[in-house]
């Protein structure tokens, strides 16, 4: 029982426990509104947020008589989009609605949606984006969030752009705008909310406690596949330090947040129990890391100091991820690097030797692909191998020509490269997946930007790239 003023009922936090998937909270939420008025926008929301199963007005008025009465609830299988239904009646003693009934059924219907979704290990997730600029740049953005969730085997339920007029420093949006989201996630049988803007710590956790899903954002999704790809004891160090170093801030909110984090997405890696324990430890492992990575760095160093005995030459292969960096140092080199169409295939460095004709040589790196926003942590422990490229004699700049975000991959990698402080080093735009480009595109393109055009795919193609690379390395040799 709750009592509220004429204008509003606050209902308390209720136990933050949903009873399961596919099961209501057992709860129905029965009012009175003295103007009036039938159930509002604000009372579907309150439904939908506190996962009530059925929201109940009676309209009362001056005398105290009661009037109408009306209820609403879930749809599961609504095609409308709205994924609720108000009923009205006009008067109490004609409602004739077994509501145990109708909540045993609604709630059937729930659960074979998440009995048919159980089989599939997969997450699904419903993206998220909120901006205070413009849609369609949104939109954009949000295609490639895709295609990271994508790549990281998850789902993608469905894409939603929220316009927002400014960042709320707990919810993002507006109560309203929230509500509007779980729906979408209950009707989509989506688990998950991935947003597209790094959240803080605080906003996870207010988010959390009041939609009662699982929240990440884009930083942690890009840390979650680092950590499915890392395959060598250095790259494994490397994802695990980025991620306590991501976690750190947030261990001050243990909460349910924190234990939302556990399971799939974002539990990777550190694990689920070193999520609980203390900040304390998480230092000294971020401690024990760095001195294993110190350990591997001078190897490293030992490693480089052999390639300069040797004299080889360095070429490094840089740019976008997904831009078919590992399938040119294959097609250059006759080697078999996995290549692959998801974004971040490569973590690994990996270094061939390039043969040209007249006996020449040099060495040729293909390492990690760069991304718009790369989460700072990575940046940092990734640091060492991305030092490496002061080394190289030439950057090979692979771009993907063919698709619709070039000139804004090009930027980011060209940013990048600035602040890695590598604009002293020769670069070569590599423009790659011609295939996909008529000639005389292909032909404009390479006139405006001076890269060279060619498809990896296609090992004749490379030839123009080969003798270019030549020139920029051995201009100053004359020919034996
Ligand atoms: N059509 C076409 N596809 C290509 C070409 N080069 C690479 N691809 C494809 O693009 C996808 C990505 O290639 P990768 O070589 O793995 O790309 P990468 O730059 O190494 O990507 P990450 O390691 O994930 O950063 C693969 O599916 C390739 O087969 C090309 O010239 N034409
Ligand atoms: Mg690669």
């Amino acid at each position: 029982m709750v009592v509220g003023n004429n204008k509003r009922i606050w209902i308390p936090q209720l136990l933050k426990i949903r009873t399961g998937t596919g099961r209501l909270r057992g709860l129905r939420f029965v009012h009175t509104h003295l103007g009036k008025e039938p159930l509002s926008r604000e009372d579907m929301t309150d439904l939908v947020l506190i996962g009530l199963d059925l929201m109940g007005c009676i309209e009362v008025d001056h005398e105290g008589v009661p009037g109408p009465i009306s209820y609403g609830h879930f749809l599961p299988g609504d095609r409308t989009g709205k994924g609720y239904v108000v009923q009205r009646v006009q008067d109490m003693g004609r409602l004739k609605v077994d509501f145990i009934q109708l909540i045993q059924s609604l709630e059937d219907e729930l659960s074979r949606k998440w009995l048919g979704r159980s089989f599939k290990t997969r997450e699904r997730a419903l993206l998220v984006g909120a901006t205070t600029g413009a849609k369609w740049a949104e939109e954009e953005s949000l295609n490639e969030l895709e295609a990271l969730a994508v790549s990281n085997e998850v789902e993608v339920a469905g894409k939603v752009v929220q316009r927002i007029k400014g960042i709320d420093t707990r919810f993002m949006m507006g109560r309203g705008r929230l509500g509007e989201l779980v729906l979408h996630c209950l009707q989509t049988g989506a688990d998950l909310l991935i947003f597209n803007q790094e959240l803080t710590p605080a906003q996870v956790k207010s988010l959390t406690d009041f939609t009662e899903m699982r929240i990440i954002d884009r930083s942690q999704l890009i840390l979650d596949i680092f950590s499915r790809r890392a395959v060598t004891r250095e790259g494994k160090i490397q994802v695990e330090l980025a991620q306590l170093n991501y976690l750190l801030p947030r261990l001050a909110t243990k909460n349910t947040a924190m234990s939302r984090l556990t399971g799939g997405i974002g539990g990777r890696g550190p694990g689920e129990t070193k999520l609980e324990i203390n900040r304390r430890r998480v230092y000294e492992r971020i401690a024990k890391l760095n001195r294993d990575l110190a350990g591997i760095g001078r190897q490293r160093q030992g490693r480089r100091r052999l390639r300069k005995r040797r004299e080889l030459p360095v070429i490094s292969i840089v740019g976008y991820t997904n831009a078919g960096k590992s399938t040119l140092l294959n097609a250059l080199t006759g080697s078999h690097v996995h290549t692959g169409n998801r974004l971040f295939e490569t973590l690994d460095p990996s270094s061939r030797r390039l043969r040209f004709p007249r006996e020449r040589e040099a060495i040729i790196t293909d390492t990690v692909g760069f991304i718009r926003d790369l989460p700072r942590s990575l940046m940092e422990a990734f640091a060492a191998t991305l030092e490496e490229f002061n080394d190289s004699d030439l950057l090979l700049h692979v771009v993907d020509a063919s698709g619709k975000r070039m000139e804004q991959e090009i930027n980011t990698v060209e940013d990048i490269l600035r602040k890695l402080d590598l604009t002293e080093i020769p670069l070569l735009l590599v423009l790659n997946k011609c295939d996909r480009l008529k000639t005389l595109e292909a032909r404009m393109l390479q006139k405006r930007t001076g890269g060279v055009t060619l498809s990896a795919i296609h090992p004749p193609t490379l030839k123009p790239l080969v003798s270019r690379i030549e020139k920029i390395i051995w201009r100053h040799s004359s020919s034996p």
